[in-house]
């Protein structure tokens, strides 16, 4: 157990150890590059203890940046042995967009908006962090240029990912309803991460072949966007990557209107009011009472839950009659737990039958995740909701420490282990540092 100064000082630590001259990587081992949506999250903490480390956590990833706007779920500043697949299975050098230096190929929600709006606020709307927003706001931009113009064949404000590791919640039970519709070769696969972490926690082989094999797709497509839109096997709306981009838009317009950027503004407004209403439109569930994901190429809706389904709320996307129906599954509901039984917030609906307490995206909880429903429950002044799922992030933080994740059952939380994954975790140090704050 920690008092709230310990907590400080172990998240502050945390966040250091993992610090490298430039950019924080976000576990040692495990991972030891640059991830997008990792650097995000990483700079608010940083925001909290040294603006000027948030700035660069900030212009390190954007040094990543392909030259039509795309940004790549892992800039490679540094060469390490201990993490599969590195730059030499992604060969990003195939696509004519690709950096000098190397990167993935594939992408990871876009948070860097609204993380520029919070860094703003933290420093108390210094000018000087201005500026350094005005610095970076066209490649921002362009980012989201890149998803609308690529990535919505259908024209309905909803962007696609094309990987399971662009969701971010690389192993949710919902995409094997997606493997089971191809096949794919018995690659050799040559993981470090289940050297590093209990292999039961992580997703199985029999999934990172087709996650090897989608990459494979796209080099045999050099990247081309128009023919991973056209034979993708894999291509999806997913909520939260959708509501991370319509979070970060409203952000670029908030900062866009006091930089006076009036055609930029103009645009994102337009992108917004599009995409809320295919969110609202094609996303949202009313018999489940919650957005879910969206398979383009079976044309089909996924109708299950996960933490996902809530974070429209960050974004403003349901109407406070659709945001009050959803936190029926919170505080007393299927998340919760009759009698709150688990921790908010589970990754995946613990009444199904796919749940799994302690693999990876399967169950337990994440602490962005919490961090971005938190903020999306305030937005609409549910304020039980929202002190509960804070109170449970942090006591899980205090508990354990910073883990990557966390098993969701208090009763099975008596015993010990109950942190998950990688240990001494960038974005559970620096997310636990902004709810303190
Ligand atoms: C693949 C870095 C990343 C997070 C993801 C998380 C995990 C990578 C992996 O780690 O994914 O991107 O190798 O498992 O699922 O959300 O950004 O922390």
């Amino acid at each position: 157990m920690y008092s709230t100064d310990q907590l400080r000082n172990h998240f502050t630590a945390v966040l250091n150890d993992n610090w490298q001259d430039g950019f924080t990587i976000p576990c040692q081992g495990l991972y030891p590059f640059q991830w997008f949506w990792d650097s995000g999250f990483i700079a608010l903490g940083w925001a909290h203890l040294d603006m000027d480390r948030a700035k660069q956590e900030i212009l390190a990833l954007l040094k990543g940046q392909w030259s039509n706007g795309f940004i790549p779920h892992i800039v490679f500043h540094n060469p390490s042995d201990s993490y599969y697949p590195g730059p030499e299975v992604y060969r990003a050098d195939l696509s004519e967009h690709a950096p000098e230096i190397p990167t993935s190929g594939i992408t990871q929600p876009p948070v860097t908006g609204f993380v520029l709006q919070d860094m703003f606020r933290i420093s108390g709307n210094s000018q000087e962090l201005l500026f350094f927003i005005d610095s970076i706001y066209d490649q921002v931009f362009a980012n989201h240029q890149y998803f609308y113009e690529n990535r919505d064949p259908n024209m309905e404000g909803l962007v696609y990912i094309c990987h399971n590791w662009e969701a971010g919640t690389d192993n949710t039970p919902v995409w094997d309803l997606i493997w089971d519709t191809f096949s794919v070769p018995e690659y050799q696969l040559n993981r470090k991460d289940t050297k590093l972490i209990d292999a039961s926690h992580r997703p199985s082989d029999a999934e990172y072949r087709y996650y090897i094999h989608l990459v494979e797709l796209f080099k045999s497509w050099n990247y081309q966007d128009d023919l991973i839109a056209e034979q993708c096997p894999f291509l999806i709306q997913d909520p939260l990557f959708n509501s991370m981009l319509i979070a970060s838009n409203r952000s670029l317009i908030w900062l866009g209107e006091l930089l006076g950027r009036d055609q930029q503004v103009e645009q994102l407004r337009a992108w917004t009011e599009l995409a809320v209403q295919g969110m609202n439109d094609k996303l949202y569930d009313p018999d489940l009472k919650g957005y879910v994901y969206y398979d383009l190429r079976g044309e089909r809706k996924l109708p299950y839950l996960s933490s996902s389904s809530f974070a429209p709320l960050m974004a403003q996307i349901p109407s406070a009659s659709q945001a009050d129906e959803m936190i029926g599954h919170l505080c007393g509901g299927r998340f919760g737990g009759k009698d709150q039984e688990n921790f908010l917030c589970a990754s995946f609906d613990p009444l199904s039958e796919w749940f799994e307490s302690s693999r990876y995206w399967r169950g337990p909880v994440w602490i962005n995740l919490n961090w971005i429903i938190y903020k999306g429950l305030r937005n609409y002044q549910l304020n039980t909701e929202a002190e509960q799922i804070k109170k449970d992030t942090l006591d899980l933080l205090t508990k354990y420490g910073c883990f990557e994740y966390f098993e969701p059952s208090r009763e099975m939380n008596e015993g010990l282990k109950a942190g998950y994954g990688g240990n001494n975790f960038s974005w559970s140090a620096a997310l636990g540092l902004d709810l303190l704050n």
